[in-house]
């Protein structure tokens, strides 16, 4: 009788595991912040008001992925974090710190993927080959098309943050 009752106990956390798991991967949320005008977060609603962009790459296994999102540029455009849009003197030391969840973190510069210095579309995506990213992927993942490596393919992005390499 008491073996019984701990195994429903252990099935019951379990289940409660699981559906927290889900849970959170629904609700998983990017902030866009650092030094810009209009912070604010990206999630399935606000994400819905971007323009769609796709990309296929290479991916650790040797096949090409194709990756549905939108375009880095646009994420942190309008989050406002270039006055007019144009990077220029003093705004040319503006990069862009990307952090996942399992606290990896990348740079970007602005002009690896600002239309105005280069044609590569740095890509937030949240679907590979058609469907959501998994859990232990998504909900969100960084996708750079001109690297060799996939290093700075962060997945599980949390924060976007636009930082200044002039103001420590
Ligand atoms: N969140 C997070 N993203 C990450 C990493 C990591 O440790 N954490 N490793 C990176 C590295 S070093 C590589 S090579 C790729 C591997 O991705 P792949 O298995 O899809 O090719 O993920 C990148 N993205
Ligand atoms: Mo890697």
């Amino acid at each position: 009788m008491k073996k019984n009752l701990l195994f429903t106990g252990l099935i019951a956390l379990f289940l409660c595991a699981v559906s927290t798991e889900g849970v959170n991967a629904q609700t998983a949320e990017v902030s866009v912040g650092g030094g810009v005008a209009s912070p604010y977060k990206i999630n399935p609603s606000t994400i819905s008001a971007l323009k769609k962009v796709e990309v296929t790459v290479k991916g650790h296994d040797g096949k090409d992925h194709h990756y549905s999102g939108v375009s880095l540029y646009e994420v942190i455009t309008k989050a406002e974090a270039v006055p007019g849009n144009l990077l220029k003197g003093k705004t040319m030391a503006k990069y862009v710190l990307i952090t996942a969840a399992d606290n990896y973190q990348v740079v970007v510069a602005i002009p690896e993927f600002d239309p105005a210095f280069t044609d590569q579309v740095i890509v937030l995506a949240d679907k590979e080959d058609g469907k959501a990213l998994a859990a232990n992927l998504g909900p969100y993942r960084l996708v750079v098309p001109g690297d060799k490596k996939p290093a700075r393919s962060v997945m599980r992005v949390i924060s976007i943050e636009v930082l200044d390499a002039r103001k420590p």
